[in-house]
């Protein structure tokens, strides 16, 4: 019997906190988890820990995990082999597209991807070759807003200025809970402490939304706002800040802010006041406090990207930070200089050079908004999409009408999803393939350090030896990269393990072979606790990949949103508007199996204001009946002060009832999924991500 002790960070959320993690070998060879601990000697997350760290075991231990690879014939799932399995996927996806084109196989990549190495490094080494424009992933339910515009202004899609939190004297945060969500596009542990931290050093917190969040209530100030109408109280500041010259100069080079300043004449906080329901005096005030500060951040995430107006309200965002001098500056917003730099990397990405067949949505990037995915399956014709590879992700619970989306997976005539669930997504799928779990491979961050508000790295080793028969996500693909390739003829390149790939990164990176650092994976495993770099610095100046190399602050596509905003008729106040909400105990679609996790009392409540239940007749605590115009679902309802009257609240990724999926949750655990009531239409008119926010819904009671 031997006990060891393991540093890893961990992969669930943005935060990438440090793990210390004891295991136990018994004298038989079989390993278990002891404890799961926060690391304190991990200088960037100081020992911070949340609940779904704890559940890592449960990932591990846990009997519905897939644990090897399976078929399904009718209701029924069977072992099969994993060579059969790679064969099987070849000759079906290869037969399907020599028959109806590359097109006809679409690809669904999902959030776990951006948090696990070996998906990052080797999906598109299988993908790649199916040569597909039918792209999808989580990313337009979520941040695309944030990347079209950096590629809009910046030049590239990754080039999103983070919030300096532990330098900044004023920060306005706009549909961010990061108290619930842990940060999101602004990697932070120990968020709690740093935004109070703030406060301690005289500065203030000022939170946006129409819920009185967990971060709302330790903010100095929180501003109700009608959903979907962040643009107006942006472009009321904005307009605050140039008509009373409450601006300072940048030393960044910048085109097109003339353009800004006369488009923008127009959207006073007078006239803009009525339409998010702040006082016209309290956005002028707000921008006066704003410019008084030293260093001070706007930040906007979640609740503002997935709007009908995301990117618009994202590019205000920017520019309210710019036309204040706090745009590439320490206590401002930064961009990050990473171990491993996928900017300097890449060029800076691309837009609508196609679009989709049906809706003709954009392309960003290769993928196209997946709020399109159900009708191009579902709608006849040439280019129709007959099969489905998906990857980490459950688009029936996560993406804009699920139930449509349950109708075109019945009808493919073939699906594989890489996955370790059989989830109300792959329960579709004629073949799952499933990866080792989280602890048994190792573990470095391609994505968040990058938008992390300092400048850390780390590499870690398995905690847990890989079962024999299992493969790694990034072998999974390989695998069937070599047997799609010995189906089509496709030339396959030389390829290496991910950590291979991570060294050479490092090597040719920021801190590496040319440096005083010397950074390379052989120096990061002396240091499993994660090596900080310092601080974000400006940095802007030299990374701007604009052709002029100068920041675009009048982008003409978001030049023309602003006149579809201001031509937008003012909406029906009296109207129900539905928001979601995250708890930090559920983590999107998954997890919801554990016990550690979700006991307690249900969490997924609608919360409604007291005068909008009085006005209705209801109870709190009883059933309602939510509807939209795609669907309904029933639930019970809270009474709750912290909702703003006329806006009701309900978390996603709930409502695994569905027949099929093989997860032991007990019945109203279940819950239902908000994705049943929102709207595959309902679109940021700019990229195509989903409006998840602000959805019109009637409420009744059951
Ligand atoms: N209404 C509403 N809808 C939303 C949101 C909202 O706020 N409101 N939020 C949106 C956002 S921000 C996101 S990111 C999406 C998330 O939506 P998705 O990305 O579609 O869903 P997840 O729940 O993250 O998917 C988890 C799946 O990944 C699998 N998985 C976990 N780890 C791994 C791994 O290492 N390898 C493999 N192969 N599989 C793994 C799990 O088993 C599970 O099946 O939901 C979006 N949907
Ligand atoms: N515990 C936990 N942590 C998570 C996740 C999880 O599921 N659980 N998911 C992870 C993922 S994938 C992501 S992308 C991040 C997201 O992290 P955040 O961006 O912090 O997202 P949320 O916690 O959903 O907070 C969004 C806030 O926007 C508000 N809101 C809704 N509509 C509007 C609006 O129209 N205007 C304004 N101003 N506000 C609005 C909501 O009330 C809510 O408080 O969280 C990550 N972290
Ligand atoms: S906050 Fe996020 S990274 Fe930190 S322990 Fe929790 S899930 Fe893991
Ligand atoms: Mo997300």
């Amino acid at each position: 019997m031997s006990k060891t002790l393991h540093h890893r960070a961990c992969h669930l959320c943005e935060a990438i906190c440090g793990l210390t993690i004891a295991t136990q070998t018994e004298a038989d060879g079989s390993t278990q988890i002891l404890s799961i601990k926060g690391d304190a000697e991990d200088s960037f997350s100081r020992g911070h820990i949340c609940p779904k760290a704890v559940a890592l075991q449960d990932i591990q231990n846990d009997p519905d995990r897939v644990r090897q690879p399976m078929r399904r014939i009718g209701n029924d799932w069977q072992p099969i082999a994993w060579e059969a399995a790679f064969a099987l996927v070849a000759e079906r996806l290869g037969a399907i597209q020599a028959a109806h084109g590359q097109n006809a196989v679409a690809i669904y990549q999902g959030n776990p991807s951006v948090h696990n190495y070996g998906l990052m490094t080797h999906s598109n080494y299988f993908l790649g070759l199916l040569k597909t424009r039918n792209r999808f992933s989580a990313t337009s339910v979520d941040q695309l807003p944030h990347h079209l515009t950096s590629y809009l202004m910046y030049g590239h899609g990754f080039l999103i200025p983070i919030p300096d939190i532990d330098h900044s004297d004023f920060m306005l945060i706009l549909g961010g809970n990061p108290l619930a969500s842990n940060g999101s596009i602004m990697t932070v542990p120990d968020v709690e402490k740093r935004l109070k931290a703030i406060q301690a050093r005289g500065g203030k917190l000022v939170v946006v939304d129409p819920r009185r969040s967990e971060t709302a209530a330790i903010a100095d100030q929180h501003l109700f706002i009608r959903p979907g109408q962040d643009a107006a109280l942006l472009t009321g500041l904005l307009n605050t800040l140039l008509e009373e010259g409450l601006t300072r100069a940048s030393h960044l080079p910048i085109e097109g802010l003339e353009q800004v300043r006369s488009a923008i004449a127009g959207f006073t906080a007078e006239a803009m006041s009525a339409r998010c329901g702040v006082p016209a005096e309290t956005i002028r005030q707000l921008a006066r406090d704003f410019a008084a500060a030293d260093k001070a951040v706007c930040y906007g995430r979640m609740g503002v990207s997935t709007q009908a107006f995301g990117t618009l309200c994202q590019w205000l965002v920017q520019l309210i930070n710019l036309v204040t001098g706090n745009l590439d500056r320490v206590g401002g917003v930064l961009c990050t200089e990473p171990a491993v730099d996928l900017v300097a990397a890449t060029s800076g990405g691309h837009f609508n050079r196609w679009q989709s067949r049906v809706s003709s949505l954009p392309e960003y990037g290769g993928e196209l908004p997946v709020a399109a995915l159900a009708e191009e399956m579902l709608t006849p014709g040439d280019g129709k999409v007959r099969a489905l590879v998906t990857v980490a992700g459950n688009p029936v619970l996560s993406t804009p009408n699920g139930r449509q989306l349950d109708r075109a997976l019945d009808g493919l005539e073939f699906m594989v999803s890489i996955d370790f669930y059989i989830n109300e997504t792959t329960r579709y799928a004629d073949l799952i393939l499933p990866p080792t779990a989280p602890l048994e491979h190792d573990h470095y961050d391609t994505t968040f350090n990058a938008f992390a508000v300092r400048n850390v790295t780390r590499f870690n080793e398995a905690v847990l030896a890989k079962p024999e028969g299992a493969l790694h996500d990034w072998e999974i693909f390989v695998e069937l990269a070599k047997a799609f390739a010995a189906q089509t003829g496709a030339q396959l390149k030389p390829t290496m393990a991910p950590e291979q790939m991570i060294d050479m990164g490092l090597r040719f990176g920021p801190y590496g072979d040319n440096t005083a650092h010397k950074l390379s994976l052989a120096a990061l495993r002396e240091h499993p606790h994660g090596l900080d770099l310092g601080g974000l610095k400006a940095n802007l100046l030299g990374r701007i990949k604009t052709p002029s190399k100068a920041v675009q602050a009048a982008p003409q596509l978001l030049m023309d949103d602003l006149q579809r905003f201001a031509a937008q008729a003012p909406g029906d106040a009296r109207q129900l508007l539905l928001i979601g909400r995250r708890h930090v105990r559920s983590n999107n679609s998954w997890m919801h199996n554990y016990h550690r996790l979700v006991k307690g009392k249900p969490r997924h409540q609608l919360l409604m204001h007291p005068d909008d239940l009085a006005a209705r007749d209801l109870t709190d605590g009883q059933r309602v009946r939510i509807s939209s115009r795609v669907g309904m679902i029933e639930v019970e309802v809270a009474v709750s002060t912290d909702m703003m009257p006329g806006v009701v609240s309900l978390p996603h990724g709930w409502g695994h009832g569905r027949a099929g999926v093989q997860l032991a949750i007990a019945g109203a655990l279940a819950g239902a999924s908000v994705n049943d009531l929102t709207d595959e239409r309902a679109l940021d008119a700019v990229s195509g991500n989903a409006a998840l926010n602000g959805l019109p819904v009637e409420v009744v009671a059951a």
